[in-house]
C-alpha cells in the first residue's frame, strides 16, 4: 500500500488519478488546499490564497458561510438518504419551488440532477423526448457551438465544442452539428459586456436548418455566456436572433447556466440579464455554493405539460438519478439560495459589476501580449498572444506565478480567466489585478 500523503511521499498521491489534471507534473509541485474561508483558501504549507475563481465557478457566495454549513451538518442528523423515485422528502419541494421561483417565464420544472454534466445530458433527453411525446419522432439532431462546454458527459461532449476534450472519445452522437464561436479578435477585442458585432452569426442555425430540415432539430445548446472557452459574452442581439429562428420553426432552446446561473451577471440567472428566455435552462456549481455535489434542468411549462398528456399511471420521463435531490444537496441549495437573498449577494454582483469591469480593464497595456481582455458581470478573461505562431502564450506561467504570490486564476487556453465569489471587496479586485499586473511583467 501506498504511503499517507501526511508522509510526504510522492507515491502517496499516485492513488488519485486526478480530473482535468498533468497528474505527474502535479505531483512535482502540489497544491493542495486544507482549509477555506470567504474569498481565501488556506494551503497545506500554511498560505492564503485569495480564490479568484470562486473555487471552479461555483462558490458564488463565498466560502465557509455558516448557514450553508449548518444546514448540511443538520441535515446529515435528520435524513441521510430517500429516494426520489416514486417516493421523496420535503426538501426536493421546497428547493424545486425555490428555484423556479427564480427563474423567468415558465421555466418552473425542476428535475435534479449532481452535476452540470449531467444536467446537460438530462436537457438533451428531455429535449428528444419532448419531440416524441408530441408525435414529431424525427427531430433528433442537437445543435451545439464551437469553443462551448457542456460537460463531460457523451451528451454534453458532443454538443460541446472544444475539440481537444472531444478527440479522445470518437465516435460522439451522430446527429450534431455545431454553429461558430461568437468571438472575434479583429471586431471585438477590449470589449465590455457584450460586443457589437456578431448578431449575424446566430443566421448559421438558419443554414442548418436548410441543410437539415427543422423537422430533424430538436434543440439548440448554448451558454449564455460562453466560460469555459473563455469567457465570451454574446453579442447584442444575438440570443435574441436565436429565439426567434427557434420559435419558428419549433427548435427548443437550451440555455446552460452552469457558471451564469446564480448571481454572475447580476440577476438569479443570465435569462433574465440578457432578456432571453429559453425552453431549458441547465444549471449546478452555484446551485449549492459548490458544497454538495448537484445540478438540474429546468423545463417551462410547454416542454413539462407536453410530458404530462400521458395517460396517468404511466413513467412520463423514464430517467433519474439514484441522487437525484439527494437530501444533503437539497439542504445546501435551499441555504444557498437563502444565503443569496438574505446577503442580497445578486443585487451585490449587479453593483459591483462596472468596478470590476474597470479594474479588470486596466490590465490593458500592462503588457504587449495582452490581446483582449473580455468581461461581463462578475466574469473576466485576459487573453495573451502565443510567444511565435503554433507557440503556447505565457498565460500558465503567469497564473503559476499569480498564484505564488497568493492569487488562483485560471486558464482558458491562452487566457486567464477570473470568477471570483459575489462578496468580493474593492480591495481583492485591487489585488487580483495587481498580482496579475506583476506577473505579467515578470515572467518571461
Ligand atoms: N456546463 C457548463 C457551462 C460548465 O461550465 C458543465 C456544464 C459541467 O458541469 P460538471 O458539474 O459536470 O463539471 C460545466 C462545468 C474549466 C472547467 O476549466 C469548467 C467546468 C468544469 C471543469 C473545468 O473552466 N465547468
Amino acid at each position: 500500500m501506498a504511503a499517507t500523503i501526511e508522509g510526504g511521499n510522492r507515491d502517496a498521491k499516485a492513488a488519485f488519478w486526478m480530473p482535468f489534471t498533468a497528474n505527474r507534473q502535479f505531483k512535482q509541485a502540489p497544491k493542495v488546499f486544507v482549509s477555506a474561508d470567504r474569498m481565501h483558501y488556506q494551503t497545506d504549507d500554511g498560505r492564503q490564497v485569495l480564490d479568484g475563481m470562486a473555487g471552479l465557478w461555483c462558490v458564488n457566495a463565498g466560502h465557509n458561510q455558516r448557514p450553508i454549513v449548518e444546514a448540511i451538518k443538520a441535515q446529515a442528523d435528520k435524513l441521510d438518504f430517500v429516494s426520489s423515485f416514486s417516493m421523496s422528502h420535503p426538501g426536493g419541494f421546497d428547493v424545486a419551488n425555490k428555484i423556479a421561483a427564480l427563474t423567468p417565464g415558465t421555466l418552473d420544472h425542476v428535475f435534479f440532477t449532481n452535476s452540470g454534466s449531467e444536467a446537460v445530458d438530462t436537457a438533451l433527453k428531455i429535449a428528444r423526448a419532448y419531440h416524441r411525446v408530441r408525435g414529431e419522432v424525427g427531430r433528433t439532431r442537437f445543435i451545439g457551438r464551437a469553443r462551448a462546454y457542456h460537460g463531460v458527459g457523451w451528451g454534453g461532449l458532443s454538443v460541446g465544442g472544444i475539440g481537444r476534450q472531444r478527440k479522445d472519445f470518437v465516435p460522439l452522437l451522430a446527429d450534431v452539428a455545431h454553429l461558430s464561436a461568437t468571438h472575434s479578435l479583429e471586431h471585438q477585442a477590449f470589449t465590455r459586456g457584450q460586443p457589437e458585432w456578431g448578431a449575424h452569426l446566430a443566421d448559421e442555425l438558419l443554414t442548418q436548418i436548410q441543410i437539415h430540415d427543422a423537422s430533424t432539430i430538436a434543440a439548440v445548446i448554448v451558454e449564455p455566456v460562453a466560460g469555459s472557452g473563455g469567457v465570451l459574452p454574446p453579442p447584442k442581439g444575438y440570443l435574441e436572433r436565436l429565439r426567434a429562428i427557434c420559435d419558428q420553426h419549433g427548435i427548443l432552446l437550451i440555455f446552460d447556466e452552469v457558471i451564469t446561473g446564480f448571481g454572475r451577471l447580476g440577476t438569479p440567472f443570465a435569462a433574465e440579464a440578457l432578456g432571453v428566455t429559453p425552453d431549458l435552462i441547465t444549471c449546478a456549481k452555484g446551485l449549492t455554493n459548490g458544497s454538495v455535489p448537484m445540478g438540474a434542468a429546468i423545463a417551462s411549462q410547454k416542454v413539462f405539460d407536453a410530458f404530462m398528456g400521458l395517460p396517468e399511471g404511466a413513467v412520463e420521463f423514464m430517467h433519474g438519478y439514484t441522487y437525484s435531490a439527494h437530501p444533503l444537496a437539497c439542504a445546501a441549495a435551499a441555504a444557498t439560495i437563502d444565503v443569496y437573498k438574505d446577503q442580497g449577494l445578486f443585487e451585490r454582483s449587479a453593483r459591483i459589476a462596472p468596478l470590476w469591469e474597470d479594474a479588470v480593464h486596466s490590465l490593458r497595456g500592462a503588457a504587449p501580449d495582452v490581446i483582449d481582455i473580455r468581461t461581463h458581470g462578475i466574469l473576466a478573461a485576459i487573453e495573451l498572444a502565443p510567444k511565435a505562431p503554433g507557440q503556447a502564450s505565457r498565460a500558465g506561467a503567469v497564473a503559476q506565478k499569480a498564484y505564488e504570490d497568493g492569487v488562483l486564476v485560471r486558464l482558458a487556453g491562452d487566457a486567464l480567466v477570473l470568477s471570483p465569489p459575489l462578496i468580493i471587496e474593492e480591495t481583492h479586485i485591487a489585488q487580483i489585478v495587481d498580482t496579475i499586473a506583476k506577473a505579467l511583467r515578470e515572467v518571461a
